[in-house]
């Protein structure tokens, strides 16, 4: 039988800033751009969703709902880091995770690198583990799939352990709010609430042609769903979109005769790495970041494939044109290649008739 675990840190931008900053700590946390008048919410603590804030909120919102919150810029490297620590004691159980963001993946554990005979003991070492490296919560599903897995890892945040068997699942489905089937955003939602379908078990009311005629194509998705059946395996590996090299400068830049040199290193370390996975790649994308933080991306995509560095560099130092590198000070490079095809595997260049 499989047995998949599901997790999820909690209010994971704002439990980071909590841990680090310890006067944050009970309070209610913000994580929003907050030199952008008009930014959204990324996440706000435990505390701060009392006050009805979540992801997403425009922030001037949050800041009406919520006026004494503490209102913090997300800092992504720490949770990059984060990430990587949480990704690598997964591995320690299993080499089937499948990552579902940053914060958030899937692993088989039956069965595990360790050959412990417990689902849900998997579960609790690596909440433990977790919490021992980063000091950070993280909330678990366990159950047989992944579609359950995920609504038990839901189901008593924060820091919860919920355990679906899959004899449990249909009668663990039932009673949940239709809102909490992955798939089903505000839209549908209220499409299903004026059908008088409110919970997951109301799907079960209806043969599968009636629910064709309200769902269509997704109807069949439902009625298994409500019945707690999944059969999707776990997605291990997605080949790489992209392959990209930034640099943080030591001192701001000003003008593109002081961004060319560093952008031909660029180009130069960008085809070493596209080589050891013999890659290609039609797009190219440059990023400059000013002084201020605020970031501009530029893009070509070639007729042809290149991996060169010569023509990364070319079309990378024609699309600084397009930036405001002259006369605003910058502070970070980078360029991006993706597209990606392997060599052998590249499609014929394609001749426009007209450009
Ligand atoms: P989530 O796991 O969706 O949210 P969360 O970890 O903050 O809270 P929960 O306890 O409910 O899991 O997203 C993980 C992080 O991704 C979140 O901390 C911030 C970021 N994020 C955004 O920047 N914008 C968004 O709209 C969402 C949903 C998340
Ligand atoms: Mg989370």
């Amino acid at each position: 039988m499989r047995k998949v675990i599901h997790i999820d840190v909690d209010a994971f931008f704002a439990s980071v800033e909590q841990r680090d900053r310890p006067y944050l700590i009970g309070k209610p946390v913000i994580i929003c751009n907050i030199n952008s008048g008009r930014g959204v919410v990324s996440t706000a603590s435990y505390e701060a969703r009392k006050y009805g804030v979540h992801s997403a909120m425009p922030v001037f919102r949050a800041k009406k709902l919520c006026p004494r919150g503490y209102f913090i810029a997300p800092d992504f490297d720490k949770y990059q880091t984060a990430s990587n620590q949480l990704y690598s004691i997964l591995y320690q159980y299993s080499d089937l995770v499948e990552g579902a963001g940053l914060d958030e993946a899937y692993l088989e554990v039956n069965p595990n690198k360790k050959g412990i005979p417990s689902a849900t003991w998997v579960a609790q070492d690596i909440r433990y583990q977790f919490y021992k490296e980063t000091g950070l919560t993280a909330s678990t599903g366990v159950s047989s799939n992944k579609l359950v897995a995920k609504i038990a890892s839901d189901f008593q945040k924060p820091n919860g352990l919920t355990v679906v068997r899959p004899e449990e699942a249909a009668a663990f489905l039932k009673n949940l709010p239709i809102r909490k089937m992955p798939g089903i955003g505000p839209v549908t939602e209220s499409y299903c609430h004026s059908l008088n379908i409110k919970k997951i078990g109301d799907l079960l009311r209806y043969d599968i042609q009636v629910l064709e005629e309200f769902f269509g194509n997704s109807a069949g998705y439902y009625l298994s769903s409500a019945q707690g059946i999944d059969d999707r395996p776990l997605v291990t590996y997605s080949e790489p979109k992209s392959c990209s090299i930034e640099d943080t400068l030591g001192a701001d830049i000003l003008g593109k005769e002081a961004a060319l040199p560093i952008m031909e290193s660029i180009a130069k370390r960008l085809e070493i790495r596209l080589a050891e996975d013999d890659y290609c790649g039609k797009t190219i994308t440059i990023k400059v970041k000013y002084e201020d933080h605020s970031l501009t991306t530029r893009r070509q995509t070639l007729v042809s494939v290149a991996s060169d560095w010569r023509t990364i560099y070319d079309v990378s130092a024609d699309l600084l044109d397009k930036t405001q590198i002259n006369t605003r000070p910058a502070r970070l490079l980078g360029i991006g290649v993706s597209q990606l095809y392997e060599n052998n595997l590249a499609p014929p260049i394609q001749l426009k008739l007209f450009e």
